[in-house]
């Protein structure tokens, strides 16, 4: 149903003031804020390649060593990255509820873990985490924050369109090292056509089902399911405050929606 949608700063922090389980679903706008590019975004590529054609269990298998690239970039990207005033704002926000015996949740759809780094606990990362690996053999997922990631991708991983693919051997790729797999490792990252963790889900369901109160930071509203994650909780009758530099599809099914950069918005909505 469409609503009246408010950008009234002071009826916000209203509602806010009186919310005990606050729900915050993130993308990549909160980390634009950190310097990290979406990967969806304008530009959309890396060297020539569309990075949705990219993020694909079909390029992993065939292009593995390109790939591997691609996320050895963006894990170096992340690792040199610091957490914003916007996941600040969040994860102090959350230490100051916790003492109130409220509580705060962040539903992230981002890979980079900035905000873990910025001292969030209650973390659910719908799409993984790039420092985490999953071997394709034995499925053991484990925490990897090495820099580089393997000797062969030191120096690789240049976005700029005129390098060539290193084309690195599989068997110089990332492999696991639980005794006697030496299986292919992947990011623990989720792609198009792969379905999001069922564990975690649940988890996001029933935090959807709670919340009495919910933000949408940072989010185009364009990759499903976490696309519907903020419709579901308007749908319920729940106030969804809306935090983007330009509206959204579901713009229209929020109470509120903040116009500019989170980094400034959410620290005066937040405080
Ligand atoms: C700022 C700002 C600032 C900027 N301050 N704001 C139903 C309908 C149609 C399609 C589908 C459907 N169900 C499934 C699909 C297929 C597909 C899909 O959604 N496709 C769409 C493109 C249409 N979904 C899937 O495949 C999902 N799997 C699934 O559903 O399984 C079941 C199934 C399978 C197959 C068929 C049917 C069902 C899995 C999706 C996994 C997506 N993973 C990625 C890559 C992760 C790894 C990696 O990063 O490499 O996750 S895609 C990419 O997009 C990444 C992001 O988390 C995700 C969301 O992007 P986000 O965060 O919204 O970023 P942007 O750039 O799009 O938006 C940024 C926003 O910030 C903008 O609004 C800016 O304005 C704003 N902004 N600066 C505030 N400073
Ligand atoms: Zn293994």
């Amino acid at each position: 149903q469409l609503i009246r949608t408010h950008s009234d700063m002071a009826e916000f922090r209203e509602v806010f003031s009186k919310a005990r389980h606050i729900a915050i679903i993130t993308g990549a706008g909160v980390s634009a804020e950190s310097g990290i590019p979406s990967i969806r975004g304008a530009e959309g590529r890396w060297r020539t390649w569309k990075t949705q054609d990219l993020a694909t269990p079909q390029c992993f298998s065939r292009h593995t060593s390109r790939v591997w690239e691609f996320y050895h970039y963006r894990r170096e990207l992340a690792l040199r990255a610091r957490a914003s005033a916007a996941h600040r704002a969040i994860a102090e926000c959350e230490e100051r509820l916790r003492r109130q015996k409220r509580s705060l949740v962040v539903i992230t759809q981002n890979i980079d873990e900035l905000h873990r780094r910025a001292g969030s606990t209650r973390l659910l990362e719908v799409h993984g985490n790039v420092f985490q690996t999953r071997c394709l053999s034995c499925g053991n997922v484990e925490a990897n924050h090495r820099s580089p990631i393997c000797p062969s991708l030191q120096g690789k991983g240049s976005p700029d369109p005129g390098v060539p693919d290193a084309l690195i051997p599989v068997r110089d790729l990332p492999r696991c090292e639980q005794k006697a797999c030496d299986g292919l490792l992947r990011p623990h990252v989720v792609w198009f056509g792969e379905t999001l963790d069922s564990h975690i889900l649940t988890k996001v369901e029933k935090e959807l089902e709670t919340c009495d109160l919910c933000l949408v930071v940072g989010t185009a509203a364009v990759v499903y399911p976490a696309a519907m994650f903020g419709p579901q909780v308007a749908s319920r009758g729940v106030p969804v405050a809306e935090f983007n530099t330009r509206p959204t599809v579901n713009t229209p099914r929020y109470r509120f929606h903040f116009s500019g950069r989170c980094a400034d918005t959410l620290p005066v909505a937040l405080a």
